[in-house]
């Protein structure tokens, strides 16, 4: 019976394996995409960025903590390791002596209960001098821990983060903005937050740094990465029905890899078509989070086929959807609302796209009707 079940099993395995990758393979017999018109071709820098931005991100490290890369880490890590440490050696001493003493005191014929002593100086100073030293050492601990990302250190590059229902804005000193966070190896970097709605959180696992951000507050951070590579950054304040979509990536250059990145940027950008800026920015700046393309409602009106349509006002009057119009959409978005999304909200993006981007996201919106 047992042989029986077991062979059963082993054909249900072998059956499983052999089909796995039969099934993996069957997405191959699709047509190949030649259909789409030869792309642009790419100056090596323009390569090199997308490259590095289609890496998968690092998802090394041990069963306890991924790995760690800024030195933010190491202090954080060794109160991680020391608090388990404690509870472990606490927990095992505890249950141990509980068990003993419950054996050896048991009631039992013959065996009188002893009276427990009222007092015992060893005993007292003992269990009070101990304890002491070990909260003093997790307070010390975790202390240096908290100066080493909120204490202002010189040298460091500034970022300006804003957070926003659901991507994040990176502004880099020379006036870059990307929704992926590019960062130096090696050079302690400093970022001031803020969000122009909600609450949100920027948390690194594995630089194991974390800060809210709070509207009309400035919040500070601040880390060295170690190691190069594609890190996740996470919003770990729940922020509403896309909260999950404001994970991104953190990119750790090798030396002069970010002041290469900076400049493929400008030259990406510098060359972009109008409706690709566009596009991009659509993807990239969270509006597919709220605005579709194929005229499905989400949060807000599809952007399909809205160019040049009279679009009925919430206050009873229509208006023309053209330039000017999308242009008050996007810095005013309480200026003007539809009577049907009148109870959605956008939060304004004054100040977060420059005049040309919003050029782009007309030109982007004017190519879908
Ligand atoms: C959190 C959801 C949300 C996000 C993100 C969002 N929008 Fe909106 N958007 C809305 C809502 C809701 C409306 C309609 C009500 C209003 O105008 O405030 C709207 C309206 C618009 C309109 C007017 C459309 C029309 O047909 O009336 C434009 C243009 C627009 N948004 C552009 C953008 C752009 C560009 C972005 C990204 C940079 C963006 N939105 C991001 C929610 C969002
Ligand atoms: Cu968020």
């Amino acid at each position: 019976m047992k042989n029986r079940l077991l062979s059963v099993l082993a054909l249900v395995i072998s059956v499983a394996v052999l089909a796995g990758p039969a099934s993996a393979q069957t997405p191959a017999a699709e047509p190949p995409a030649a259909a789409e018109p030869a792309a642009e071709p790419k100056t090596p820098n323009v390569l090199w960025l997308e490259e590095i931005e289609a890496q998968p991100w690092n998802t090394g490290g041990n069963f306890w903590l991924p790995t760690p890369a800024a030195e933010e880490a190491d202090p954080s890590d060794f109160m991680f390791y020391a608090v388990l440490g404690l509870s472990i050696f606490f927990f095992t001493g505890v249950t141990i002596a509980t068990v003993y003493f419950v054996i050896k005191y048991r009631a039992r014929p013959g065996h009188k209960a002893q009276p427990s002593p009222s007092h015992n100086d060893t005993l007292e100073i003992t269990w009070t001098v101990i304890p002491t030293i070990i909260c003093v050492f997790l307070f010390l601990g975790g202390w240096r821990g908290y100066l080493a990302f909120t204490a202002e250190r010189g040298g460091a590059l500034q970022i300006d983060v804003t957070g926003q229902k659901w991507a994040w804005s990176f502004t880099y000193p020379n006036g870059t903005v990307d929704n992926n966070l590019h960062v130096p190896v090696g050079q302690p970097v400093r970022l001031r937050m803020t969000s122009t709605d909600v609450l949100h959180s920027f948390y690194v696992p594995n630089f194991r740094v974390k800060q809210d951000l709070v509207p009309r507050r400035y919040t500070y951070l601040q880390f060295t990465p170690t190691r190069p590579g594609v890190y996740r950054l996470y919003c770990t304040e729940y922020c509403g029905k896309d909260h999950s979509m404001m994970k991104v990536r953190v990119i750790v250059h090798e030396t002069g890899g970010y002041e290469r990145y900076l400049a493929t940027v400008e030259e990406r950008s510098a060359t972009l078509p109008p409706v690709e800026l566009g596009k991009q920015l659509y993807e990239k700046k969270g509006c597919a989070a709220c605005h579709s393309i194929d005229g499905s409602p989400r949060v807000g009106p599809s952007w399909k086929g809205i160019w040049g349509e009279s679009a009925k006002m919430a206050d009873g009057s229509t208006a023309t959807v053209d330039a000017q119009y999308i242009k008050t959409a996007i810095e005013e978005p309480n200026a003007q609302k539809r009577a049907e999304f009148a109870g959605g909200q956008m939060t304004s993006y004054a100040g977060l796209l420059s005049e040309k981007e919003i050029a782009g996201l007309i030109a982007y919106i004017e190519s879908l009707k």
